[in-house]
């Protein structure tokens, strides 16, 4: 079975990554990705310009009865050189996927200057969706200021970039967006990133979760499955051909990445689930996918990507 994806002039062997953010803060993470033989890439975590401790602890936290996550971290990175040096020396054959999330738009043209005038190779994801810095709205929910950075970025960005996004949850949301995406030459969009602002509460002691933002946090796991197979959908259906999807979020089962495909996505990622099950996860999601694809009658992925059907 042909479990395989390009992005531009990409090739992935496989379709399933690490969302960025999980199990790729530290050089040994990204390293266990990268060795897993059933990962088509690997993301860095979401680099600032310089080094961020983030949000004080508790600020992760598994939901009981399998429901999904909440964190707010607070983007915890270990700062835009140390990933970039990771980058340089590494030695690998999978793509890798550099993720920058600065708290301005200039911290993210800085960085994405500096990119664009290195020797990286691989692929570039601009986080416009942090839920979790105080003070700080997400990016993305802002259309005319999300147009504004796009447009100044594309007038010297000439490597392969795409941007992750919040989950939407109007169409005319979905419509809004994808106009803007469309106007510029992105390779991919990821959708989605955590559902933003969830609020989790202990049953015994009435207490939030989490600490930072009084609790409030992104939320995770199969909670948002529902919402991110609408953006991929969504998105798969408005925006130009040209811009692959990754999809992301609420992936457990094989089942799961299926549904994403099924739905338009080209590669899938695993947040919370990796989180909780660590690498093995990557090789019973694809054996569990690739077994539903044979049940089915496909013999190659792209037959099934897409193929969602709706009722007359
Ligand atoms: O570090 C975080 O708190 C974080 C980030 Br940057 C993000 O993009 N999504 C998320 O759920 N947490």
């Amino acid at each position: 079975m042909q479990l395989t994806a390009n992005i531009q002039n990409y090739h992935f062997d496989h379709i399933l990554l690490n969302a960025a953010g999980v199990m790729c803060q530290t050089t040994t993470e990204l390293d266990t990705v990268l060795a897993s033989d059933y990962t088509g890439a690997v993301v860095t975590k979401s680099a600032t310009p310089t080094l961020r401790e983030g949000n004080p602890e508790p600020r992760y936290f598994e939901i009981p009865n399998h429901l999904g996550t909440i964190n707010s971290m607070g983007l915890p990175n270990a700062g835009f050189d140390y990933y970039m040096s990771y980058v340089s020396e590494k030695q690998t054959t999978k793509p890798i996927f550099f993720s920058v999330a600065g708290l301005s738009k200039q911290d993210n043209l800085d960085m994405l200057h500096q990119l664009q005038d290195s020797d990286f190779k691989g692929l570039i994801e601009l986080n416009l969706s942090c839920p979790n810095v105080p003070g700080k709205p997400q990016t993305a929910y802002d259309f005319e200021t999300t147009e504004q950075i796009l447009s100044e970025v594309f007038t010297f960005f000439t490597k392969p970039l795409g941007v992750k996004l919040p989950p939407y949850f109007d169409i005319a949301h979905f419509d809004m967006i994808a106009d803007i995406l469309n106007k510029f030459p992105l390779a991919f969009v990821n959708t989605i990133n955590s559902i933003g602002n969830g609020l989790v509460i202990d049953e015994v002691t009435d207490t939030v979760v989490i600490k930072p933002k009084s609790g409030f946090g992104g939320i995770g796991g199969p909670l948002v499955k529902a919402t991110a197979l609408a953006n991929v959908r969504a998105l798969r259906q408005r925006l130009n051909s040209s811009i692959k999807i990754i999809g992301t979020g609420g992936v457990t089962t094989g089942r799961d990445v299926y549904e994403h495909i099924l739905c338009g996505a080209d590669l899938v990622e695993v947040g919370s689930q990796l989180a909780i099950e660590g690498i093995d996860v990557f090789e019973r999601l694809e054996k569990e996918l690739a077994d539903i694809l044979t049940e089915k009658g496909y013999t190659t992925l792209d037959d099934a990507r897409g193929q969602l059907k709706t009722i007359s």
